[in-house]
């Protein structure tokens, strides 16, 4: 450790699950003048000063003396708080035009496959059938209705329009977002949920949004658009799904199809019953995932600007746990 360091205060990088050469890397290059390390020298090492997360191991932080400010490599906290003896220190989280941008192509890829018939026609492919004549809706008759119009969710907005749907959208304060019919609160959730043909779910894992699409939300979504039954995209989080109510909404007709990218459980139990169901698409947790090439230089610059003392920016908010 050089004297320089030692002023500065170490890193405590836990990416879990993840690469960690990569992200130490990543670190070395954006903050040569910087000490990492991956393990605390005792509970109660008071060299470290920043920690840099991704799942943390439960109590990793709690006794850190020095600990200035944790920083999470994803765009949610959920699995910041998921530790609850966290030290009360500001938690930052991820909000890059690289992640977002990476998230709408999902949100677009998904909307049309839905839109045009893409399950369809791949189990036509796979039974070696030339295409039936089958209806295919104008983008301008099919409402995309967006729950979370935050970065992802209002970007994500933006990009549908371009394509021609229409996009409603739901958030726990009311928004004006350009295009967007705006709904908000547990109030104007109902006449949100019947306001559109797919939905997108970009809505944090939070105690308020915990197992929010379940039943009696998937029976309150219109039946009556060009669809059908609705469609539903969850690349927020796996905890805001009751996945026992998806199986049998799907199998009643409630929901028409569904493209999953996070689980209750990750990874996705091999005995799971949605690898195998026609009508579920799903992806492991890639929709938009955390770059190193594209984070850890923002992140030392927060670093950086804490130090000369400017504010933070994209602070959570711990009151609503996002
Ligand atoms: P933001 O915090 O910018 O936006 C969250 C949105 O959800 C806001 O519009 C917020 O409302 C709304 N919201 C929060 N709580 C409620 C509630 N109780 N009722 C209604 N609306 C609510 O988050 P991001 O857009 O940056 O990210 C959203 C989520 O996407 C992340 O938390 C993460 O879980 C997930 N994600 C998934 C990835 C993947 O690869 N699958 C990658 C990146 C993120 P308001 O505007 O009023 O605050
Ligand atoms: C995130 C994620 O929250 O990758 O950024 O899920």
């Amino acid at each position: 450790m050089t004297d320089k360091s030692i002023d500065k205060g170490r890193i405590l990088l836990a990416p879990t699950g993840w690469s960690t050469e990569l992200w130490i890397d990543e670190l070395a290059k954006a903050a040569p003048d910087r000490a990492v390390t991956l393990e605390p020298e005792g509970e109660t090492d008071p060299s470290i000063h920043y920690a840099v997360v991704w799942k943390q191991r439960k109590g990793l932080l709690s006794k850190l003396p020095n600990l200035k400010v944790i920083f999470s490599l994803g765009a949610g906290v959920d699995h910041v708080f998921s530790d609850t003896s966290l030290p009360d220190v500001p938690i930052v989280r991820v909000v890059s035009p690289d992640l977002t941008t990476r998230m709408s192509e999902y949100v677009v890829w998904q909307v049309l496959d839905h839109h045009r018939l893409g399950p369809h026609y791949r189990a036509q492919q796979a039974d070696r059938i030339w295409l039936e004549d089958k209806d295919q809706a104008a983008a301008a008759d099919i409402t995309v209705g967006i729950m979370g119009l935050g970065e992802l969710g209002s970007d994500a907005a933006a990009k549908l329009q371009v394509m021609g749907f229409k996009v409603s959208g739901w958030s726990r304060t009311q928004k004006q977002v350009e295009g967007v019919a705006c709904h908000a609160g547990p109030e104007g959730l109902d006449a949100f949920l019947a306001s559109a043909d797919i939905f997108v779910v970009l809505l944090p894992l939070t105690p308020d949004t915990s197992e929010i699409l379940n039943r009696d939300v998937f029976s309150k979504m219109t039946k009556r658009g060009p669809l059908g039954a609705p469609v539903l995209i969850n690349a927020g989080r796996g905890g805001l799904q009751n996945e026992t109510d998806i199986l049998s909404a799907l199998d009643e007709g409630l929901l028409s199809a569904v493209s999953l990218d996070v689980f209750q459980q990750e990874p996705l139990p091999p005995e799971s019953l949605f690898w195998a169901h026609p009508k579920v698409t799903l992806t492991p947790h890639a929709a938009a995932s955390s770059v190193a090439s594209s984070l850890i230089v923002p992140i030392v610059r927060q670093m950086d600007a804490y130090e000369r003392g400017e504010p933070l920016v994209n602070l959570v908010d711990r009151k609503t746990g996002y």
